[in-house]
Protein backbone atom coordinates (compact mmCIF):
# COMPACT_ATOMS: atom_id res chain seq x y z
CA UNK A 1 0.00 0.00 0.00
CA UNK A 2 0.99 3.66 -1.14
CA UNK A 3 2.29 6.10 2.05
CA UNK A 4 -1.75 7.44 2.87
CA UNK A 5 -0.02 9.76 5.52
CA UNK A 6 -0.57 13.20 3.50
CA UNK A 7 -4.29 12.51 3.97
CA UNK A 8 -4.10 13.62 7.36
CA UNK A 9 -3.21 16.97 6.34
CA UNK A 10 -5.82 20.05 7.04
CA UNK A 11 -6.63 20.18 3.31
CA UNK A 12 -8.77 17.34 3.34
CA UNK A 13 -12.24 16.44 4.82
CA UNK A 14 -13.49 13.20 5.92
CA UNK A 15 -15.58 13.14 2.56
CA UNK A 16 -11.71 13.27 0.84
CA UNK A 17 -10.55 10.19 3.12
CA UNK A 18 -13.87 8.34 2.24
CA UNK A 19 -13.70 8.75 -1.36
CA UNK A 20 -9.74 8.38 -1.60
CA UNK A 21 -10.75 4.71 0.22
CA UNK A 22 -13.44 4.00 -2.21
CA UNK A 23 -11.11 4.85 -5.27
CA UNK A 24 -8.18 3.00 -4.42
CA UNK A 25 -10.81 -0.49 -3.47
CA UNK A 26 -12.25 0.19 -6.80
CA UNK A 27 -8.61 0.71 -8.78
CA UNK A 28 -7.30 -2.31 -7.09
CA UNK A 29 -10.06 -4.47 -8.36
CA UNK A 30 -10.38 -2.83 -11.54
CA UNK A 31 -6.64 -1.68 -12.96
CA UNK A 32 -4.48 -1.86 -14.46
CA UNK A 33 -6.69 -2.12 -17.87
CA UNK A 34 -6.53 -4.03 -20.89
CA UNK A 35 -4.68 -1.69 -23.80
CA UNK A 36 -4.41 -3.89 -26.37
CA UNK A 37 -6.82 -1.45 -28.14
CA UNK A 38 -7.20 2.02 -26.89
CA UNK A 39 -9.89 3.21 -27.87
CA UNK A 40 -11.79 0.28 -26.94
CA UNK A 41 -10.14 0.42 -23.59
CA UNK A 42 -10.95 4.19 -23.15
CA UNK A 43 -14.96 3.84 -23.72
CA UNK A 44 -14.51 0.93 -21.53
CA UNK A 45 -13.22 2.68 -18.16
CA UNK A 46 -15.00 5.37 -18.98
CA UNK A 47 -17.95 3.42 -19.28
CA UNK A 48 -17.06 1.63 -16.21
CA UNK A 49 -16.17 4.84 -13.88
CA UNK A 50 -19.31 6.48 -14.82
CA UNK A 51 -21.19 3.41 -13.80
CA UNK A 52 -19.76 3.01 -10.51
CA UNK A 53 -20.52 6.82 -9.59
CA UNK A 54 -16.70 7.43 -9.81
CA UNK A 55 -17.11 10.52 -12.55
CA UNK A 56 -19.75 12.04 -10.71
CA UNK A 57 -16.78 14.64 -9.36
CA UNK A 58 -15.64 15.56 -13.39
CA UNK A 59 -18.58 18.03 -13.03
CA UNK A 60 -21.65 18.82 -11.27
CA UNK A 61 -24.67 17.46 -11.46
CA UNK A 62 -27.15 19.74 -13.79
CA UNK A 63 -30.27 19.14 -11.35
CA UNK A 64 -28.04 20.64 -8.28
CA UNK A 65 -25.42 22.90 -9.51
CA UNK A 66 -22.44 23.19 -6.84
CA UNK A 67 -18.94 23.96 -8.20
CA UNK A 68 -16.61 21.73 -8.86
CA UNK A 69 -14.54 20.13 -6.13
CA UNK A 70 -10.58 20.04 -7.10
CA UNK A 71 -9.66 18.25 -4.04
CA UNK A 72 -11.73 15.13 -5.02
CA UNK A 73 -10.65 15.58 -8.93
CA UNK A 74 -6.75 15.79 -7.81
CA UNK A 75 -7.56 12.81 -5.19
CA UNK A 76 -8.92 10.39 -7.82
CA UNK A 77 -6.70 11.24 -10.71
CA UNK A 78 -3.63 10.68 -7.95
CA UNK A 79 -4.98 7.27 -7.12
CA UNK A 80 -6.15 6.29 -10.48
CA UNK A 81 -2.46 6.95 -11.91
CA UNK A 82 -0.92 5.16 -9.19
CA UNK A 83 -2.80 2.30 -11.29
CA UNK A 84 -2.80 2.71 -14.78
CA UNK A 85 -2.34 5.79 -16.75
CA UNK A 86 -4.54 4.94 -19.13
CA UNK A 87 -7.94 4.76 -16.35
CA UNK A 88 -6.39 8.42 -15.18
CA UNK A 89 -6.61 9.91 -18.80
CA UNK A 90 -10.34 8.54 -19.26
CA UNK A 91 -11.46 10.09 -15.73
CA UNK A 92 -9.54 13.14 -16.71
CA UNK A 93 -10.35 13.87 -19.82
CA UNK A 94 -14.43 13.79 -18.50
CA UNK A 95 -13.49 16.69 -16.28
CA UNK A 96 -11.04 19.05 -18.87
CA UNK A 97 -13.44 18.17 -22.22
CA UNK A 98 -16.58 19.09 -20.13
CA UNK A 99 -14.54 21.69 -18.03
CA UNK A 100 -15.99 24.82 -19.75
CA UNK A 101 -19.63 23.87 -19.99
CA UNK A 102 -19.39 23.00 -16.01
CA UNK A 103 -18.11 26.34 -15.73
CA UNK A 104 -19.67 28.81 -18.26
CA UNK A 105 -22.49 26.59 -19.83
CA UNK A 106 -26.23 27.38 -19.91
CA UNK A 107 -29.21 25.12 -18.61
CA UNK A 108 -29.64 23.75 -21.94
CA UNK A 109 -25.88 23.00 -21.80
CA UNK A 110 -25.49 21.70 -19.08
CA UNK A 111 -27.68 19.02 -19.50
CA UNK A 112 -24.51 17.54 -21.41
CA UNK A 113 -23.10 17.00 -17.94
CA UNK A 114 -25.37 14.26 -17.40
CA UNK A 115 -24.08 11.91 -19.54
CA UNK A 116 -20.18 12.63 -19.37
CA UNK A 117 -20.41 12.40 -15.61
CA UNK A 118 -22.41 8.85 -15.85
CA UNK A 119 -20.06 7.61 -18.68
CA UNK A 120 -22.66 8.24 -21.33
CA UNK A 121 -20.98 10.67 -23.24
CA UNK A 122 -17.29 11.20 -23.54
CA UNK A 123 -15.92 14.45 -23.47
CA UNK A 124 -13.10 16.18 -25.07
CA UNK A 125 -11.13 20.09 -25.25
CA UNK A 126 -10.37 21.01 -28.43
CA UNK A 127 -8.32 23.97 -28.16
CA UNK A 128 -4.70 23.15 -30.01
CA UNK A 129 -3.72 24.15 -33.18
CA UNK A 130 -0.94 23.26 -35.60
CA UNK A 131 0.46 26.78 -34.67
CA UNK A 132 -1.45 27.78 -31.44
CA UNK A 133 -0.53 24.87 -28.48
CA UNK A 134 0.54 27.71 -26.30
CA UNK A 135 0.34 30.51 -27.52
CA UNK A 136 -3.66 30.34 -27.58
CA UNK A 137 -4.17 34.32 -28.44
CA UNK A 138 -2.99 33.15 -31.86
CA UNK A 139 -5.82 30.34 -32.52
CA UNK A 140 -6.47 30.62 -36.45
CA UNK A 141 -10.09 28.46 -36.62
CA UNK A 142 -13.01 30.78 -37.82
CA UNK A 143 -16.49 30.60 -36.20
CA UNK A 144 -18.35 33.36 -38.62
CA UNK A 145 -21.71 34.37 -38.28
CA UNK A 146 -24.26 33.56 -40.33
CA UNK A 147 -28.07 34.21 -39.31
CA UNK A 148 -28.78 32.58 -36.52
CA UNK A 149 -25.43 30.29 -36.92
CA UNK A 150 -22.27 30.18 -36.55
CA UNK A 151 -20.49 28.45 -39.10
CA UNK A 152 -16.94 26.65 -38.10
CA UNK A 153 -13.49 26.33 -40.46
CA UNK A 154 -10.39 24.95 -39.51
CA UNK A 155 -8.38 22.64 -37.64
CA UNK A 156 -7.48 21.59 -34.33
CA UNK A 157 -4.68 18.88 -33.15
CA UNK A 158 -3.24 16.89 -30.52
CA UNK A 159 -7.55 16.86 -29.30
CA UNK A 160 -7.44 13.71 -26.35
CA UNK A 161 -10.37 11.70 -26.98
CA UNK A 162 -10.62 12.91 -30.72
CA UNK A 163 -12.32 10.13 -32.74
CA UNK A 164 -13.84 8.72 -29.31
CA UNK A 165 -15.59 11.48 -27.91
CA UNK A 166 -19.59 12.22 -28.46
CA UNK A 167 -19.33 16.02 -27.54
CA UNK A 168 -15.91 18.40 -28.19
CA UNK A 169 -15.71 21.95 -26.66
CA UNK A 170 -14.02 24.34 -29.50
CA UNK A 171 -12.41 27.57 -29.54
CA UNK A 172 -12.61 29.25 -32.45
CA UNK A 173 -11.85 33.15 -34.00
CA UNK A 174 -15.10 35.04 -33.76
CA UNK A 175 -13.31 38.30 -34.18
CA UNK A 176 -14.67 41.05 -31.29
CA UNK A 177 -11.09 41.95 -31.01
CA UNK A 178 -7.35 41.27 -31.72
CA UNK A 179 -5.98 37.79 -30.22
CA UNK A 180 -7.08 36.86 -27.55
CA UNK A 181 -10.49 39.33 -27.85
CA UNK A 182 -11.65 37.54 -30.79
CA UNK A 183 -12.57 33.89 -29.05
CA UNK A 184 -15.37 32.13 -28.65
CA UNK A 185 -16.19 28.61 -27.32
CA UNK A 186 -18.66 25.93 -28.67
CA UNK A 187 -20.25 23.10 -27.83
CA UNK A 188 -19.71 20.81 -30.79
CA UNK A 189 -21.56 17.15 -31.16
CA UNK A 190 -19.36 14.46 -32.84
CA UNK A 191 -22.43 13.81 -35.20
CA UNK A 192 -21.96 17.43 -37.02
CA UNK A 193 -22.11 17.95 -40.54
CA UNK A 194 -18.71 19.40 -41.88
CA UNK A 195 -16.76 17.88 -38.31
CA UNK A 196 -14.12 15.15 -39.34
CA UNK A 197 -11.57 13.41 -37.82
CA UNK A 198 -8.56 13.90 -40.73
CA UNK A 199 -5.90 11.71 -38.47
CA UNK A 200 -5.34 9.79 -35.42
CA UNK A 201 -2.03 10.38 -34.00
CA UNK A 202 0.24 7.68 -32.58
CA UNK A 203 2.40 9.06 -29.21
CA UNK A 204 4.61 7.37 -26.97
CA UNK A 205 2.13 6.26 -24.09
CA UNK A 206 -0.88 5.70 -26.08
CA UNK A 207 -4.25 7.31 -25.75
CA UNK A 208 -6.86 8.23 -28.00
CA UNK A 209 -5.44 11.39 -29.52
CA UNK A 210 -6.58 13.29 -33.22
CA UNK A 211 -6.48 16.04 -35.56
CA UNK A 212 -9.73 17.38 -36.51
CA UNK A 213 -10.74 19.31 -39.30
CA UNK A 214 -13.84 21.62 -39.73
CA UNK A 215 -15.28 22.70 -43.26
CA UNK A 216 -18.34 24.70 -43.22
CA UNK A 217 -19.45 23.22 -39.92
CA UNK A 218 -22.59 24.75 -39.26
CA UNK A 219 -23.69 24.88 -35.35
CA UNK A 220 -26.48 27.09 -34.07
CA UNK A 221 -25.48 30.16 -32.20
CA UNK A 222 -26.95 28.70 -28.92
CA UNK A 223 -24.09 26.07 -28.70
CA UNK A 224 -21.72 29.46 -27.87
CA UNK A 225 -20.38 28.77 -23.97
CA UNK A 226 -20.72 32.52 -22.18
CA UNK A 227 -20.76 35.27 -24.59
CA UNK A 228 -18.55 36.32 -27.97
CA UNK A 229 -14.99 37.13 -27.32
CA UNK A 230 -15.24 34.88 -24.03
CA UNK A 231 -13.54 32.54 -25.37
CA UNK A 232 -9.88 33.22 -24.29
CA UNK A 233 -10.72 33.31 -20.34
CA UNK A 234 -13.09 30.62 -20.69
CA UNK A 235 -9.85 27.69 -21.91
CA UNK A 236 -7.64 29.87 -18.71
CA UNK A 237 -10.67 29.19 -16.47
CA UNK A 238 -11.01 25.78 -17.12
CA UNK A 239 -7.27 25.18 -17.25
CA UNK A 240 -6.75 26.91 -14.14
CA UNK A 241 -8.99 24.17 -12.09
CA UNK A 242 -7.13 20.99 -14.17
CA UNK A 243 -3.90 22.26 -14.49
CA UNK A 244 -3.76 21.12 -10.53
CA UNK A 245 -5.32 18.02 -11.08
CA UNK A 246 -2.48 17.37 -14.15
CA UNK A 247 0.00 17.95 -11.21
CA UNK A 248 -1.93 15.49 -9.21
CA UNK A 249 -1.62 12.11 -12.01
CA UNK A 250 2.18 13.00 -12.07
CA UNK A 251 2.12 12.84 -8.23
CA UNK A 252 0.60 9.09 -8.48
CA UNK A 253 2.90 8.27 -11.11
CA UNK A 254 5.64 9.69 -9.06
CA UNK A 255 4.34 7.70 -6.23
CA UNK A 256 4.13 4.74 -7.86
CA UNK A 257 7.69 4.59 -9.16
CA UNK A 258 8.92 5.30 -5.41
CA UNK A 259 6.83 2.27 -4.05
CA UNK A 260 8.40 0.38 -7.29
CA UNK A 261 11.59 1.30 -6.02
CA UNK A 262 11.63 0.58 -2.18
CA UNK A 263 10.48 -2.79 -3.07
CA UNK A 264 13.11 -3.03 -5.23
CA UNK A 265 15.93 -2.15 -3.33
CA UNK A 266 14.72 -3.97 -0.20
CA UNK A 267 15.29 -7.30 -1.98
CA UNK A 268 17.77 -6.82 -4.65
CA UNK A 269 21.51 -7.91 -3.25
CA UNK A 270 24.30 -6.25 -4.17
CA UNK A 271 27.81 -6.19 -3.13
CA UNK A 272 26.86 -8.67 -0.60
CA UNK A 273 23.92 -6.84 0.96
CA UNK A 274 20.44 -5.46 -0.05
CA UNK A 275 20.97 -2.08 -2.62
CA UNK A 276 18.76 -0.13 0.39
CA UNK A 277 22.48 -0.39 2.66
CA UNK A 278 24.26 2.08 -0.24
CA UNK A 279 24.40 5.16 0.61
CA UNK A 280 23.92 6.44 -2.78
CA UNK A 281 21.00 4.53 -3.55
CA UNK A 282 19.38 5.83 0.16
CA UNK A 283 20.08 9.78 -1.21
CA UNK A 284 18.04 8.58 -4.72
CA UNK A 285 15.18 7.51 -2.00
CA UNK A 286 15.65 10.11 -0.25
CA UNK A 287 15.44 12.81 -2.97
CA UNK A 288 11.99 10.76 -4.26
CA UNK A 289 10.80 11.22 -1.25
CA UNK A 290 11.09 14.70 -0.95
CA UNK A 291 9.61 15.31 -4.35
CA UNK A 292 6.72 13.15 -3.70
CA UNK A 293 5.73 15.17 -0.40
CA UNK A 294 6.69 18.37 -2.09
CA UNK A 295 4.58 17.68 -5.09
CA UNK A 296 1.97 16.51 -3.02
CA UNK A 297 1.95 19.75 -0.55
CA UNK A 298 1.64 22.30 -3.84
CA UNK A 299 -1.02 19.97 -5.90
CA UNK A 300 -2.99 20.00 -2.48
CA UNK A 301 -2.79 23.50 -1.62
CA UNK A 302 -3.99 24.12 -5.19
CA UNK A 303 -6.62 22.30 -5.23
CA UNK A 304 -7.72 23.49 -1.71
CA UNK A 305 -7.16 26.98 -2.00
CA UNK A 306 -9.71 26.84 -5.33
CA UNK A 307 -12.55 24.65 -3.15
CA UNK A 308 -12.07 27.72 -0.31
CA UNK A 309 -13.20 29.80 -3.07
CA UNK A 310 -10.27 31.72 -4.43
CA UNK A 311 -11.77 33.45 -7.61
CA UNK A 312 -8.31 32.36 -9.90
CA UNK A 313 -5.57 29.86 -8.72
CA UNK A 314 -3.79 30.73 -11.48
CA UNK A 315 -0.32 31.10 -9.64
CA UNK A 316 -1.41 27.82 -7.56
CA UNK A 317 -2.26 26.00 -10.42
CA UNK A 318 0.71 26.54 -12.63
CA UNK A 319 3.30 26.12 -9.50
CA UNK A 320 1.34 22.38 -8.77
CA UNK A 321 1.50 21.61 -12.91
CA UNK A 322 5.23 22.35 -13.02
CA UNK A 323 6.55 21.34 -10.16
CA UNK A 324 4.82 18.01 -9.84
CA UNK A 325 5.28 17.16 -13.48
CA UNK A 326 8.66 18.05 -13.39
CA UNK A 327 9.92 16.13 -10.37
CA UNK A 328 7.61 13.17 -11.17
CA UNK A 329 10.15 12.93 -14.34
CA UNK A 330 13.31 12.65 -12.39
CA UNK A 331 11.43 10.74 -9.76
CA UNK A 332 10.79 7.88 -12.26
CA UNK A 333 14.39 8.67 -13.99
CA UNK A 334 15.87 7.57 -11.01
CA UNK A 335 13.28 4.47 -10.24
CA UNK A 336 14.58 3.15 -13.99
CA UNK A 337 17.55 3.73 -12.73
CA UNK A 338 17.03 1.76 -9.91
CA UNK A 339 15.80 -1.06 -11.77
CA UNK A 340 18.98 -1.60 -13.92
CA UNK A 341 17.80 -3.52 -17.29
CA UNK A 342 14.64 -4.35 -15.98
CA UNK A 343 13.96 -0.76 -15.66
CA UNK A 344 14.14 -0.23 -19.37
CA UNK A 345 12.27 -3.51 -20.05
CA UNK A 346 9.17 -3.08 -22.62
CA UNK A 347 6.07 -3.98 -20.01
CA UNK A 348 7.95 -3.32 -16.75
CA UNK A 349 5.88 -0.79 -14.56
CA UNK A 350 9.34 1.74 -14.18
CA UNK A 351 9.08 1.57 -18.23
CA UNK A 352 5.78 2.29 -18.57
CA UNK A 353 5.74 5.35 -16.00
CA UNK A 354 8.44 6.73 -18.04
CA UNK A 355 6.58 6.84 -20.94
CA UNK A 356 3.47 7.96 -19.11
CA UNK A 357 5.30 11.08 -17.12
CA UNK A 358 6.60 12.56 -20.20
CA UNK A 359 3.62 14.28 -22.14
CA UNK A 360 2.20 15.92 -18.65
CA UNK A 361 5.02 18.25 -19.21
CA UNK A 362 3.59 19.42 -22.52
CA UNK A 363 -0.06 19.46 -22.62
CA UNK A 364 -2.40 21.47 -20.57
CA UNK A 365 0.78 24.00 -20.87
CA UNK A 366 4.16 23.19 -21.33
CA UNK A 367 6.58 23.79 -18.34
CA UNK A 368 7.72 26.56 -20.11
CA UNK A 369 4.39 28.11 -20.25
CA UNK A 370 3.65 27.57 -16.37
CA UNK A 371 6.81 29.22 -15.65
CA UNK A 372 5.77 32.43 -17.81
CA UNK A 373 2.67 32.43 -15.92
CA UNK A 374 4.00 32.18 -12.45
CA UNK A 375 6.26 35.29 -13.06
CA UNK A 376 3.66 37.09 -14.53
CA UNK A 377 1.80 36.43 -11.31
CA UNK A 378 4.68 37.47 -9.18
CA UNK A 379 5.76 40.44 -10.78
CA UNK A 380 2.10 41.99 -10.80
CA UNK A 381 2.09 41.15 -6.82
CA UNK A 382 -1.54 38.73 -7.86
N1 LIG B 1 -8.21 33.29 -15.87
C1 LIG B 1 -8.99 34.32 -16.32
N2 LIG B 1 -8.53 35.25 -17.19
C2 LIG B 1 -7.27 35.12 -17.64
C3 LIG B 1 -6.42 34.09 -17.22
C4 LIG B 1 -6.93 33.16 -16.28
N3 LIG B 1 -6.18 32.16 -15.84
N4 LIG B 1 -5.22 34.22 -17.82
C5 LIG B 1 -5.29 35.31 -18.58
N5 LIG B 1 -6.54 35.85 -18.47
C6 LIG B 1 -7.02 37.08 -19.13
C7 LIG B 1 -6.04 38.21 -18.85
O1 LIG B 1 -6.37 38.86 -17.62
C8 LIG B 1 -6.25 39.11 -20.03
O2 LIG B 1 -7.46 39.85 -19.86
P1 LIG B 1 -7.51 41.45 -20.09
O3 LIG B 1 -7.05 41.64 -21.49
O4 LIG B 1 -8.95 41.75 -19.86
O5 LIG B 1 -6.58 42.02 -19.08
C9 LIG B 1 -6.49 38.15 -21.16
O6 LIG B 1 -6.99 36.93 -20.54
C10 LIG B 1 -5.24 37.86 -21.98
O7 LIG B 1 -4.26 37.34 -21.09
P2 LIG B 1 -2.69 37.38 -21.42
O8 LIG B 1 -2.31 38.76 -21.85
O9 LIG B 1 -1.97 36.78 -20.26
O10 LIG B 1 -2.61 36.41 -22.69
P3 LIG B 1 -1.38 35.82 -23.48
O11 LIG B 1 -1.74 35.71 -24.90
O12 LIG B 1 -0.12 36.54 -23.15
O13 LIG B 1 -1.35 34.27 -22.93
C11 LIG B 1 -0.39 32.31 -21.91
C12 LIG B 1 -0.57 33.83 -22.05
C13 LIG B 1 0.89 31.84 -22.59
C14 LIG B 1 -0.27 32.16 -20.40
C15 LIG B 1 -1.62 31.45 -22.41
O14 LIG B 1 -1.73 31.54 -23.81
C16 LIG B 1 -1.51 29.99 -22.01
O15 LIG B 1 -1.83 29.60 -20.89
N6 LIG B 1 -1.04 29.13 -22.94
C17 LIG B 1 -0.98 27.70 -22.76
C18 LIG B 1 -2.25 27.09 -23.17
C19 LIG B 1 -2.33 25.65 -22.95
O16 LIG B 1 -2.42 25.20 -21.82
N7 LIG B 1 -2.33 24.90 -24.06
C20 LIG B 1 -2.50 23.50 -24.02
C21 LIG B 1 -3.81 23.18 -24.66
S1 LIG B 1 -4.90 22.28 -23.68
S2 LIG B 1 -4.16 20.47 -23.73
Amino acid sequence: MSDQTFLSWPFFEDRHRALAETVERWSAANLPANHGDVDAACRDLVARLGRDGLLAPTAPDPSVPSPLDVRSLCLIRETLARYDGLADFAFAMQGLGAGPISLFGNAEQRSWLKLTRSGEAIAAFALSERKSGSDVANIAMTATRDGDDYILDGEKTWISNGGIAEIYVVFARTGEGPGAKGLSAFVVPADLSGFAVAERIDVIAPHPLARLKFERARVPASAMIGAPGEGFKIAMATLDIFRATVGAAALGFARRALDETITRVRTREMFGGPLADLQMVQAAIAEMALDVDAAALLVYRAAWTKDNGAARVTREAAMAKLYATDRAQDVIDKAVQLHGGDGVRRGHIVERLYREIRALRIYEGASEVQKVVIARQTLSGA
